[in-house]
């Protein structure tokens, strides 16, 4: 286990992978992948065709949803809207060089539980009073490590990254705050801020600390009925909880709309997209197929369990992640190890699930262990079903396209040049997609 958790740690700091140990290598070959058959995702399991977009919003769609969610990224419990606690924490103007008010937020999204805060750090832009679009984003190294501006709050529940064990609190804070901005290169704050879109971003550890721990830690033990210990086979693993982390975060915004906060309502949360990448682009695909009110899906990288398919087993299989990652599907999910075929879905259902509202998928030349074919697979046979519902879909794209040339429309994928990472050249391809939906 030491291992995988060693394993997880350096794809994070370096961006690159080293494969855990497993039974056999992992197949980059083509001509190796395995026969397989796509479930079509506009026939109904009794073998009925959807030929109507009221039927697979009454009928299909909420068949693949179960299906998702029961063997692959578990139920999240039920949830009142409107039962958090919030306070605003820090409001300032001027900050990003006069570019950005900036907004720092704790949020308890249990009423009276202040166990475990989710804290926001926002910024939306200072040269309109308008409302404005947003990207919502969870980040993996803490609000600090997104920037390098001196005022943002350290994310403490860093803390729980296995290599902080046994450190004293201070000395935490101490290196976190040494390294602010380690992830700077991933998150162009200021050039989304002159595209006239907030930025909100919070640590997924703040939701769900990334390790195994039998869910002990994190939000899953605060919906645990008397008497439970851990998730049953059927419920939220990781993933799923921080997918949930993001609708919570939109329920805040959401709230604030409706009456007190200066600046908090100037975000519009029916202009929300959520951005996410790798592993948190697996929560951002699963947060945009199971919460509607995103309206636009960004999955960089996100491989296995994310956008590629699963049927291909290539780099990156659903035995390999959930013997390094337990504790990020549910329980279920660990039926299709090596047994991918017997999968009554693939990941073309999972951006299905999002249509009509617009999806990106992003690869990187480099990332195979991600499967970029995979990848650009699954976005186009989501098509089908985004044409049904009216759109352009992936606009008739049949081939795997150049590198740095993105093709699509309703989907829109690009394969870049490079490493599994996120770069400005990504963002700039967001930007774009973001504003033929999300402006005026
Ligand atoms: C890898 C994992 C991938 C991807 C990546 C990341 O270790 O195998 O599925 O999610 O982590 O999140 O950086």
């Amino acid at each position: 286990m030491l291992k995988f958790r060693i394993y997880a740690i350096t794809v994070v700091l370096f961006g690159e992978f080293i494969m855990p140990s497993y039974a056999s290598d992992p197949n980059y070959d083509e001509s190796k992948v395995p026969e397989y058959t796509l479930p079509d995702s506009l026939v109904m399991r009794n073998g009925e065709r959807v030929h109507s977009s009221e039927m697979w919003t009454q009928k299909r769609r909420p068949e693949i949803l179960h299906l998702f969610r029961e063997e692959m990224f578990g139920k999240t419990p039920k949830y009142q809207q409107n039962t958090m606690d919030s306070e605003i924490v820090e409001m300032k103007e001027n900050t990003l060089n006069g570019k950005a008010h900036r907004l720092q937020i704790r949020l308890y999204p249990i009423k009276n539980n202040h166990s475990f805060p989710i804290t926001i750090l926002a910024y939306i832009p200072q040269n309109t009073s308008e409302k404005v679009p947003a990207f919502f984003a969870l980040n993996f190294k803490g609000n600090q490590a997104v920037t390098t501006d001196n005022e943002v709050i350290p994310s403490i529940s860093m803390g729980y990254d296995p290599k902080f064990k046994g450190k004293p609190q201070e000395e935490i804070l101490r290196e976190l705050t040494e390294h602010r901005g380690e992830t700077a290169s991933r998150w162009p704050i200021e050039m989304i801020l002159d595209r006239g879109y907030a930025f909100v971003t919070a640590c997924y550890y703040d939701i769900d600390p990334d390790f195994n721990d039998g869910f002990q830690n994190g939000v899953h033990p605060d919906f645990y009925v008397p008497g439970q210990t851990q998730p049953a086979p059927d419920e939220w693993g990781s993933i799923a909880a921080w997918a949930w982390g993001l609708s919570r975060i939109l329920d805040y915004f959401e709230g604030a709309e409706k009456g007190e906060g200066e600046l908090t309502h100037r975000i519009d949360p029916q202009k929300v997209a959520v951005f996410g990448h790798s592993r948190l682009g697996k929560a951002a695909l699963w947060a945009g197929a199971s919460e509607e009110r995103f309206v636009l899906v960004i999955s960089n990288n996100s491989g296995c369990g994310g956008a590629a398919l699963s049927k291909r087993a290539f780099g990156e299989t659903v035995g390999r992640i959930n013997t390094a990652f337990p504790h990020w599907f549910c329980e279920n999910f660990k039926k299709y190890n090596e047994n991918e075929s017997a999968l009554p879905f693939d990941q073309h259902e999972l951006i299905a699930l999002i249509a009509p509202r617009p999806v990106y998928i992003a690869s990187a030349l480099e990332d195979q262990w991600a499967d970029p074919k995979g990848e650009f697979l699954a976005a186009q046979y989501a098509s089908p079903v985004y044409e049904l519902l009216g759109t352009d879909g992936f606009a008739g794209t049949a081939e795997m396209p150049e590198p740095n040339h993105p093709v699509g429309g309703t989907i829109h994928y690009h394969i870049r040049t490079g490493k599994h990472d996120v770069t400005p050249y990504d963002w700039r391809q967001y930007l774009d997609f973001a504003d033929k939906y999300l402006k005026p």
